[in-house]
């Protein structure tokens, strides 16, 4: 056969089969830093492949997961221009099957990380059937493409070795920043806690609820999990929670009542731009 014919053949056959696992495009580290602002509009330009609303797939294998990366938001718009910049290309070279949700609360009422991130567990699933949810701080970026942010067998911690920890663990349970859980292993656990109001426990809360649940973390190696967390100071309306230390001693007596099954919300707008899909959220108050 003649080079082309063979080519082509490839391509369409590939197509259908799933993509290896990992990735061959991925390169390792990453230099990533923040001096110097970039605009929505060159990230635009910089990710031409991406369908509305921050969605993605690629195009020449089927990929392994389809992943809803959630967003818990509320005026960190420098943040998350970093954020899409640095994440959309890594994303796309780890081949996965994406979508980007922004679930930003509306008003002036504390902040509830938990709560937005059950919402945006919700509202993925409405537009699409997602098998797997990373949940992401706005300012958080990892510095190795090679820590996928997919599901594993076990919930998965990913921002391991942080800078501002001098790229430690602070501590075993820690499952705070980054983490991936797919629909299962979310259901399991009854979601997150949605009365976590302010700073602080929520994380604490989550990770009781994965292993009283039996199950375990799973984590990339202290290299792979490097990140970088964007400087910044205490947000208002997001001091923290004096009751966080008495609710994490109590996850087991309200993990059942509390959860997915008793989330209640309204959706204020949703926006839809190239790079992520924006949902503006009225989460109550305290
Ligand atoms: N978040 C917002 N807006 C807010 C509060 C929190 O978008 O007003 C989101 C955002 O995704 C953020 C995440 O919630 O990354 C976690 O909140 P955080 O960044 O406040 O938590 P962290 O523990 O920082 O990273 C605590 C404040 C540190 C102050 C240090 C002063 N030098």
């Amino acid at each position: 056969l003649p080079n082309a014919t063979t080519t082509t053949t490839t391509t369409l056959w590939n197509k259908f089969e799933k993509c290896s696992d990992p990735s061959p495009h991925l390169v390792g580290p990453l230099r990533v830093e923040f001096s110097t602002p970039v605009s929505l509009d060159t990230v635009r330009k910089e990710n031409p492949g991406l369908q509305e609303g921050g969605r993605y797939k690629p195009n020449d294998c089927v990929a392994l997961q389809k992943v809803a990366l959630i967003i818990p938001f509320r005026h960190r718009e420098e943040h998350l221009k970093f954020w899409l910049h640095y994440l959309h290309p890594i994303l796309q070279r780890q081949q996965l099957n994406y979508g980007v949700y922004v679930i930003n609360q509306d008003g002036n009422n504390t902040f509830n990380r938990a709560k937005l991130m059950n919402i945006g567990y919700a509202e993925a699933l409405k537009e699409y059937d997602y098998d797997c949810f990373v949940f992401s701080d706005v300012d958080i970026i990892p510095m190795d493409d090679r820590n996928t942010y997919k599901c594993f067998s076990q919930p998965r911690h990913l921002s391991v070795s942080m800078d501002k920890f001098g790229f430690k663990l602070p501590y075993n349970q820690c499952f705070g920043g980054v983490s991936a859980l797919s629909k299962e292993q979310f259901l399991k656990i009854n979601g997150f806690p949605n009365n976590y109001w302010g700073w602080g426990g929520e994380d604490d809360d989550i990770f009781n609820r994965v292993s009283s649940r039996g199950m375990s973390i799973s984590r990339p190696d202290g290299e792979v999990g490097k990140c970088r967390m964007i400087r910044h100071e205490r947000d208002k309306l997001n001091d923290p929670n004096p009751q966080r230390f008495d609710r994490i001693q109590r996850t087991r007596l309200t993990i059942n009542t509390d959860g997915i099954s008793s989330l209640k919300y309204e959706v204020v707008k949703v926006e839809k731009d190239a790079l992520f899909t924006k949902i503006t959220v009225d989460v109550g108050k305290p």
